[in-house]
């Protein structure tokens, strides 16, 4: 399990350089990588997270969080956000392996789940890819009800018991999904009408606030880190658009309801 998702990683960047002109998005200082040693004894290990920024025309942020922790734990989370002026989805994989096995969810997260010409145009496209690997990697099972609008039709969630299975199956179909995003992006036009753009906006923040709040690796990362720091890794890097927009987390827990 050391360093499952190196390769991942590795592929991810090989395709967004390929395709994109990239730049980098900022880092704070500080979360670029962090080491922690845990646990007692033998179970000593180290872990050590190291974070990824990209910009490029048409996407706001491209940022990853790379999780080592040795035989483990072994995380890899990505998520594009493109610039609010596109109508395109996020790309989300999460990646996570536990002692008990694997966890896998990897779509293009819509902005507006329940519209069909969104989903003719962002979820058709890949509907192919979604079909053909849907029968070796079957549902995950419950998942929170409430975060239900933010995945699409063609979301991947799998439990696989077997290593293998990622470093084959899991592997082949994200990179594919992450080329067939990268098409959507390609073609993607600019919206231009104020109100649909205000839509957009209203979406994103949305999904973020709902990821920022709902962070499955709040709990890991406050053991390792503390408090603190994984506060501001998750505002400030992670899930960092209302810092961009200059939107307090005050102001924004009151829009949240
Ligand atoms: N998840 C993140 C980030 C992570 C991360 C930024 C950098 O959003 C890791 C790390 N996800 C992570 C870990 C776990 C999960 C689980 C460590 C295991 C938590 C544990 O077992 O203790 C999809 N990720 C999950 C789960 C789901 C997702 C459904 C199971 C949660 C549960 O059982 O309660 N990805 C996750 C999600 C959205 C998404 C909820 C929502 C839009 O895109």
């Amino acid at each position: 399990m050391m360093n499952l998702y190196q390769p991942f990683l590795d592929e991810a960047i090989a395709q967004l350089s390929a395709r994109l002109k990239l730049e980098p998005y900022p880092i704070p200082e500080g979360f670029g990588k962090k080491v922690a040693t845990v646990g007692k004894g033998k179970k000593q290990e180290v872990v050590v997270t190291t974070s990824y920024g990209f910009a490029a025309p048409k996407l706001r942020q491209i940022r990853a969080a790379h999780v080592q922790g040795g035989e483990s734990l072994q995380v890899l989370n990505l998520v594009i956000f493109p610039q609010l002026n596109y109508d395109l989805p996020f790309f989300g994989a999460d990646l996570v392996s536990l002692p008990g096995g694997h966890l896998i969810a990897l779509d293009m997260q819509p902005l507006f789940r329940d519209d069909p010409s969104y989903r003719a145009k962002y979820t058709e496209p890949i509907w192919g890819i979604y079909e053909r690997h849907k029968p070796h990697l079957p549902w995950g099972g419950d998942f929170p009800a409430e975060a239900q609008p933010f995945f699409s039709p063609a979301f991947l969630w799998t439990r696989p018991k077997k290593t293998e299975v990622v470093q084959t199956r899991v592997f082949e179909a994200f990179k594919e999904y992450l080329a067939a995003y990268l098409e959507l992006v390609e073609g993607a036009q600019p919206v231009s009408d104020r109100e649909q753009r205000e839509r957009i906006k209203q979406a994103q923040l949305r999904y973020l606030r709902y990821r920022a709040e709902k962070d499955p690796a709040r709990g890991m990362f406050t053991r390792f880190y503390g408090a603190e720091w994984t506060e501001e890794y998750i505002h400030g890097f992670l899930f960092d658009l209302e810092r961009f927009l200059g939107i307090s987390q005050r102001e924004g827990a009151i829009a949240n309801g």
